[in-house]
Parts: C-alpha cells; structure tokens; sequence
C-alpha cells in the first residue's frame, strides 16, 4: 500500500515531514554532494545576522557519549551575501523541498534588517525565526525566547514586514512554554519549532578546559530527544499553530515520537552531521510504520498520543508490574 506522507501547513505542502535543522546544512550547498536535498521535506538554512560573523574560536564541536555541543557563534557571511551568493542557488536547484531561512539578531532591530534584506529574494518559503541561540551572549541576557516580552517584539517587528510564514524557534530550558507561545501567536507567529539546543559544558579531565573554543556551548543529540519530544507535547498544549519539533532525531522511532506528541515536521541536526543519508532512513521507516497501521497519510498520527493518554492505573496484572519496574 503507497502512503501519503505529504504535509500541508505554512501555506504550503511538504512532501515529508523529514528537514533538516539549522545549523546542520549551511545554505544546502554545502552538503548537496552527501544529500539528496530535494528527495526532503525541505531544510532550514543557517541562522543569517545583518553583518557577517566570523563565529567562536575552534574547537566548536565537541562529542560525548550521548550527543554533542557545538558553539559555532552564528558564523555566516551576513544577509547581503546571503541574498546575493545564496539564495540563487537554492532559487536554481531546489525544486521540491521546502526552504526556511533561519534569521537571528542580537536587538529585535537586526532581526527586522535582516528580513527586509531577504524577503523580496527568491528561493525560500518562509523565515524560522531563531530567537534561542544559546551561544549569543552579546545582549547581555537571556535568548529572547526566554525572555516573552522581548520576543514579542522581534515578531511584531518582523511580521510588519513580511507576508511570508514565519515559524518561532523556541528554547528548551524554561519551565512553561505558555507565555512565550502566547506572546509570539498574539505578535503574529505562523508556528513553532522546539527546541533549539540546551546549554551545556563539557570538560577535559586532562587539561581541566572546555572541550570547546568559546567554553560552554549547545547540547544536541539523542541526550535531548526527550526534552524536545516534551517540549512539542506541552506546546500542544498551549496552541493550535503548526509544530516543527527538533531535537536527537536520529532513527524512524525518534521522528514518529515527535509527530505523535504534536509535531507536523521533524527536523534532523546532530544525526545528518553524523551520517547523511539518516534523513532518507527516517522517511522510508515512517512509511513502513504507517502501512503497518493501517493508516495511509502521516497527517493521521499527528498529535495522537494527546488522545490516547493513559490515566495513571494501579497495576493489577504481573505484566504490567513489570513495566513499573521497568520504567521507574
Ligand atoms: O551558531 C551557533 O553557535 C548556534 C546557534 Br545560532 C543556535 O541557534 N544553536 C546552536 O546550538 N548553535
């Protein structure tokens, strides 16, 4: 049996769910010889500021067991080369896939700058505006998206300027997504995506430094799966705009996580540095995992653990023992 596994949201239909995330493919140039680019439901370009940035000192990705950082430091070559270098090849050679430019400024100034600049271009759909960098310590305090007010204002700024989709990407350590996703819907955000990376540090026993140039960094991989997975099923909670969730997407059963708690797409990161062709892996388990339900298009699992929640039981069964024990 074919199935359907086409998302239509954002004012336009994905042919997957399955893009990958920011940060993790450049401006698609650059991992076009590794991906098939256009067999995805699209990718989101790295995070472009007004000026160019060189970024942090190496080294800016570090392993550990469960995942990685990264403190990269917003380097790419600002909107003007963006919108002149770019934009034109993704206008040229992508066809199918759905284009999200990333946008990501220090004041809500520089965020409405960098829209201006690119908005008229051709060769994207929407902006994902990322308010929740955590490696962007220059304005002094937290990522906008911990801070409802101040991200309010850098979508109100942007949505004056653009009629095109914008999707807010979110931070994953604050106790309740409520206020920020109230504020971002009221200021005019089209979506959400959840989450961006966690803050995280790791050190070198040996020399007693951080693994990485700039000291601390963001977490990714499988170590946030469950904390992005939470995130999209509070989320859900709290709006009924589109979800794009993100976070240790690595296998079919990660992505499959992400759509039952009330995400429309995945995005893959950490996992497509590691080996490209998991987004492809990731596409064709979905379709196997709906044919063995039955089910014919992806958009019938959205959100659906929300409906099958189970109410907390005493267990009366051995079997069911077991899996306290096995959980607890
Ligand atoms: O460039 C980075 O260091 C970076 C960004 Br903009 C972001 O949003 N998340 C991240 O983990 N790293």
């Amino acid at each position: 049996m074919s199935v359907d596994l086409t998302q239509d949201l954002l004012g336009t239909t994905f042919q997957n769910p399955v893009l990958l995330a920011a940060g993790t493919c450049g401006f698609g140039e650059e991992v076009s010889e590794v991906v098939e680019l256009d067999e995805l439901g699209g990718l989101v370009t790295k995070s472009v500021t007004l000026k160019p940035r060189a970024g942090n000192p190496a080294p800016r990705v570090a392993e550990f067991r469960a995942g990685m950082v990264n403190s990269v430091g917003l380097a790419n070559p600002g909107a003007e080369a963006v919108r002149r270098d770019r934009l034109p090849w993704l206008r040229d050679r992508i066809r199918r896939a759905r284009v999200l430019v990333s946008v990501a400024g220090h004041t809500p100034d520089e965020f409405v700058q960098v829209v201006r600049i690119l908005d008229d271009a051709e060769g994207f759909h929407g902006f994902e505006i990322n308010l929740s960098c955590p490696n962007d310590t220059r304005r002094g305090g937290l990522p906008f998206a911990l801070d409802p007010e101040a991200a309010a204002r850098v979508m109100e700024g942007v949505r004056m300027l653009t009629q095109r989709p914008l999707v807010a990407k979110l931070a994953p350590n604050t106790p309740d997504f409520g206020p920020v996703i109230r504020a971002l819907e009221g200021a005019g955000a089209d979506g959400f995506t959840l989450v961006n990376t966690l803050p995280g540090l790791v050190l070198d026993p040996e020399t007693g430094l951080p693994a990485l140039g700039a000291g601390a960094g963001g977490m990714s991989g499988p170590a946030i799966r469950a904390v992005g997975v939470h995130a999209v099923w509070s989320a859900a909670g709290h709006t009924r705009l589109p979800l794009l969730g993100v976070g240790g997407v690595a296998r079919g059963e990660d992505a499959a996580q992400y759509l039952l708690a009330g995400a429309s797409l995945v995005q893959m990161g950490s996992a497509s540095f590691w080996d490209p062709r998991s987004a492809g892996r990731v596409k064709k388990w979905l379709e196997g995992y709906l044919s063995r339900r039955d089910l014919d298009r992806i958009s019938q699992i959205v959100g659906t653990a929300h409906l099958q929640r189970r109410s907390p039981q005493p267990p009366e069964s051995a079997d069911a023992e077991d899996e306290r024990v096995t959980h607890g």
